[in-house]
């Protein structure tokens, strides 16, 4: 699979992470349903038609795991080529804290973990490369090609916001 000329890349479709990090913990689904059902994740999914990626991480979090984030930023952004000709493009936030119950749904259980003890194993591959950049907060750009569930090929660099 040959690499991407990245910069004229396009996404076929957008999507959103949002990590909640507080008290030193940060907030993790297993996510049932969907693209990457049964790996650990930070809550997420698509953007809607007409919606903002921060209005998107907002309703994905409250749909599934009950929570409304608060003090969410933009932490960086990854650009997934799958071999089939999928293109993703995901906004990754992060929050300083949320409101509500936390609460299982139908497509994820959720748990809190402590930022030492990431389960990356459980993670989709590229995860263990920019979610330190996410934690010790520099922006990030991933650019990464997978074939199914196998990275072929990543790399993460600084994001640029411009
Ligand atoms: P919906 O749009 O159907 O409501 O939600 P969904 O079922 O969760 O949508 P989806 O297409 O299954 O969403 C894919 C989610 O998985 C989205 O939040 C982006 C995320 N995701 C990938 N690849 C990777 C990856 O390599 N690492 C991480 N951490 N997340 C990924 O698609």
């Amino acid at each position: 699979m040959n690499e991407p000329d990245w910069s004229a890349w396009k996404p076929t479709e957008r999507a959103v992470l949002c990590f909640v990090i507080e008290d030193g913990r940060m907030l993790l689904i297993r996510k049932k349903l969907g693209l990457g059902a049964g790996k650990i994740n930070g809550p997420g999914g698509r953007i809607e038609p007409g919606e903002t990626p921060l209005a998107a991480a907002l309703r994905e979090t409250e749909e599934e795991v009950g929570l409304t984030p608060t003090g969410v930023s933009q932490a960086g952004e990854l650009l997934f080529q799958f071999k089939d000709g999928y293109a993703l493009h995901c906004s990754v936030f992060k929050a300083a804290g949320a409101m509500g119950e936390l609460r299982e749904t139908d497509e994820a259980l959720p748990f809190w973990v402590a930022l030492s003890a990431i389960p990356y194993q459980e993670m989709w591959a590229d995860d263990e490369r920019w979610l330190p950049w996410l934690l010790s907060a520099r922006p990030f750009r991933g650019l990464f090609c997978f074939d199914g569930d196998l990275m072929v090929s990543g790399r993460v660099e600084p994001w640029d916001r411009a």
